[in-house]
């Protein structure tokens, strides 16, 4: 049931007419296809293997040495958007990791009002499954700017992370098909009005069956 609700909010994002592409695999080098890590910052490098891609031939690859007891890696592009498309930004991206790998993945956007203030988005976790060695898992967020927000610059942001890491050693991870969507009004609110209708269907189930064993 999880997974069908899960497609059907992807599709309404992705059919909606008036969306923006800010990022796919042939834009902004959201798949890694143009063999080079700009225009990421701190992606460390990329990789050609049309086998082991989730998306084409290409793929990124990110590492880092901990030299506390915790690893991670911040890649980010800046990117030129304006609230006129829209307040809400619906991302979507693959990862996995290495056989030395990270414990999660977490994705963020801020942006600046004009004023120079830090704005947060209210964000919505879709789809968050766990990282894992022998498979790409798909990772999907809904960010909605509040009706201050009028920035023209957004900040994406994907880390990896392992707050348990053993000091001198280096963590892997693998990132390959970031597509982000800037999604009009209406469209986003449906977005998050059924998400909302179905976390709150699956709340209710849940005390549902508490009280059918506490009884
Ligand atoms: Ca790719």
């Amino acid at each position: 049931m999880y997974k069908y609700v899960m497609i059907f909010l992807a599709s309404v994002a992705m059919t909606s007419s008036g969306q923006i592409t800010l990022i796919d695999p042939s834009t902004r080098n959201g798949g890694f296809e143009d063999g080079v890590t700009s225009p990421w910052g701190l992606v460390n490098s990329v990789g050609q293997n049309g086998i082991f891609a989730s998306q084409g031939d290409w793929y990124g690859i990110v590492s880092a040495l901990a030299n506390v007891a915790t690893a991670r890696t911040d890649s980010y592009q800046n990117i030129s958007t304006s609230p006129l498309g829209g307040r809400s930004f619906l991302l979507t991206f693959d990862a996995r990791i290495g056989s030395t790998g990270f414990e999660s993945v977490f994705a963020s956007i801020i942006s600046q009002n004009s004023l120079g203030i830090y704005v947060p988005p209210l964000a919505t976790l879709l789809s968050s499954p766990p990282l894992t060695t022998n498979a790409w898992a798909t990772y999907q967020k809904l960010f909605m700017f509040p009706d201050v927000w009028d920035g023209n610059i957004i900040r994406l942001d994907i880390a990896f992370r392992n707050p348990n890491a053993s000091v001198g050693t280096t963590y892997i991870g693998y990132l390959d098909n970031v597509r982000l969507q800037q999604i009009p009004e209406p469209s986003s609110l449906i977005l998050l009005g059924l998400g909302g209708s179905f976390l709150f269907s699956r709340l209710a189930r849940k005390s549902r069956s508490k009280a059918l064993i506490q009884q």
